[in-house]
């Protein structure tokens, strides 16, 4: 898979790009990723990649020729290539966006600046419109990163173990239950009886128990979308049951 970062701050991506799965799928070559300087797209003197708004008002906007240059560039290279604009203006980004959009092979990413870009460049050359939520940022390049190392995950071998990618929160769409590790006390606080039991259906039970109460309580808005089985709706109808008892 190939990302190419459209920005006039490529220095952000240095160290995100080298740690870590993502910096060990970029070295085994899973993943390939280009930084590219806007302002080596620039044809003027002083090598400007925006300007004041025509119009008036505060801010700067980026300037169409670089950006257009510079993914015109890329499509001649790989007709297959789609852009992608990060901006708040998007389509909300998750994990469902993350997995199809690992499909396609060739992402051109571009990151715009908070005040905006030319208009132009929205319709000449972007393809889609990303928002990874509701906040705002400087920039798109952290949008950018967030969207490589989703959509990458995805990809067949960048996990160690395939199965960690599916056991995830969201991919199942219920929070992950607790996990502890040594010490078995720690500070008063013991580890559950239950997972030191050795008793693997009984762990497994525990766990989508505690799953369902974890999410109930802290994210109940993604109990609507999950597919729970027959199983665990009933759990998840006893723990309700229960934190209406306790209310009372
Ligand atoms: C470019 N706030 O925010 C959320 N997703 C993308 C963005 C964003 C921003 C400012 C500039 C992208």
């Amino acid at each position: 898979m190939i990302f190419d970062i459209l920005t006039i701050f490529p220095g952000i991506f240095k160290s995100p790009l080298a740690e870590s799965l993502l910096g060990k799928a970029l070295n085994r070559g899973l993943v390939e990723v280009r930084v590219r300087n806007l302002r080596d797209f620039t044809e003027d003197k002083h090598r400007l990649t925006d300007d004041y708004p025509y119009g008036g008002g505060a801010g700067m906007v980026m300037k169409p020729e670089p950006i257009i240059r510079a993914v015109e560039e890329i499509k001649t290279e790989a007709p297959d290539a789609r852009s992608i604009l990060l901006t708040p203006q998007g389509e909300r980004f998750h994990q469902g966006l993350a997995k199809s959009m690992s499909a396609h092979q060739h992402w051109i990413l571009i990151c715009g600046r908070y005040e905006g870009l030319d208009e132009r460049v929205r319709l000449l050359a972007v393809d889609r419109e990303i928002s990874i939520g509701d906040y705002i940022l400087t920039g798109g390049e952290v949008p950018a990163l967030v969207f490589i190392e989703a959509v990458s995950r995805h990809l067949p071998g960048f996990l160690g173990c395939e199965q960690s990618l599916d056991e995830d929160s969201f991919s199942h769409g219920l929070l992950e239950y607790p996990q502890y590790t040594r010490p078995a006390v720690f500070r008063g606080m013991a580890v559950p009886d239950v997972l030191l039991s050795g008793n693997h259906g009984q762990i497994e039970r525990w766990r989508r128990k505690e799953s369902l109460r974890r999410t109930l309580h802290k994210r109940p808005d993604l109990l609507k979308k999950a597919q729970l089985s027959e199983e665990e709706q009933a759990i998840l109808a006893e723990l309700k049951n229960q934190q209406e008892t306790a209310i009372e």
